[in-house]
């Protein structure tokens, strides 16, 4: 029986290169110099699409695979895929959540420390000789005991949460609704009334349109001066330009940021401050999460080639 067809949107680790190849008929997009006639090509053949959290699939490559039954998406974020296209042709959409959850909010932790604490130019204080040329290196801010804000409180933000406790900090969060089962939280629903209440805001919500640049100019505002922000989630939660605007004029202490609009390229104007702490959208980033994420989206192409039920279906 000849292999189902699917479209590779992006690279995957070789441990998962390996089975796709075996079980599919795998053409790569990433790889093709002229995309659209790839996909003029290839595109009527596709059953299924395996993208990334960071690549998705547009309503343009949705369209030109007429056989498109399941988008797999490695990664737990799915906003970079067009779900009206897919609902309008009942495609199904999988993602891969929970096993990535940990990892997030370790980084997430991480990056907090690391900017409060200054711990990045720290390294290269001790590193570069200015420890013994200069003397100690500047006093810090304390991290622990303070109040934290986590705007989204689903399955990443709430191991944020339970990481915090550890930190004996004041704990607050936005969400749609109360969470059951953080009574000791208390529940802010709205993001700049969250932000007034906290010394350091952690964005972990999804994206969508409605959650688009919900850290707006305002939010930074009431965060204020001495204030930190955290974004492992998206780009498109914050308004860049206002952040930026607000770290380069003293109106915020200090942003840490997984992900950014136009990634894996940077704004400028972000390497040139000494206020924020730059990572490479890593967040899931390990080994043990890499190695569950790719094996929990090819069970669900399996599942759907087998016809048995999805594992972690979003629509
Ligand atoms: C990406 C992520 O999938 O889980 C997500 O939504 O943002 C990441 O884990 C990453 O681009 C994996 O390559």
């Amino acid at each position: 029986m000849s292999k189902p067809h699917i479209l590779q949107m992006g690279q995957l680790p070789e441990w998962d290169q390996g089975p796709l190849n075996d079980a599919y008929q795998v053409h790569r997009y990433f790889d093709a110099p002229d995309k659209a006639a790839f996909l003029a090509e290839t595109g009527p053949q596709v059953r299924a699409i395996a993208t990334r959290g960071d690549l998705g699939a547009s309503a343009d490559v949705i369209a030109a695979c007429p056989a498109l039954e399941i988008i797999a998406v490695y990664g737990v974020g799915y906003d970079a895929v067009d779900l009206a296209a897919c609902a309008a042709r009942d495609i199904a959409v999988t993602n891969t959540p929970d096993v990535l959850t940990d990892d997030c909010a370790d980084l997430a932790l991480g990056m907090w420390l690391a900017l409060s604490r200054g711990i990045v130019p720290a390294e290269g204080w001790a590193r570069s000789g200015d420890w013994a040329a200069k003397g100690g290196f500047a006093l810090q801010h304390r991290a622990c005991g303070k109040r934290a804000g986590i705007l989204g409180l689903g399955r990443i933000g709430m191991a944020v949460g339970q990481r915090l406790q550890g930190f004996d900090m004041q704990i607050a969060y936005s969400a749609r609704a109360p969470k059951a089962g953080c009574d000791d939280w208390r529940f802010i629903a709205d993001a700049t009334a969250l932000a007034e209440q906290s010394d350091v805001l952690f964005v972990t919500l999804a994206a969508t349109p409605a959650t688009r640049h919900i850290v707006n100019a305002g939010v930074l505002d009431a965060l204020g001066p001495d204030g930190l922000l955290v974004n492992i989630s998206r780009a498109q939660n914050v308004d860049e330009t206002a952040l930026l605007d607000a770290l380069e004029q003293g109106k915020l202490r200090g942003a840490a940021l997984d992900v950014f609009e136009g990634e894996p390229k940077l704004n400028p104007r972000f390497t040139a401050l000494d206020n924020v702490l730059l990572q490479p959208h890593h967040a899931s980033g390990t080994f043990e999460t890499r190695r569950a994420m790719g094996q929990l989206m090819r069970d669900n192409l399996t599942a759907h080639f087998a016809g048995h039920p999805l594992l972690t279906q979003v629509q």
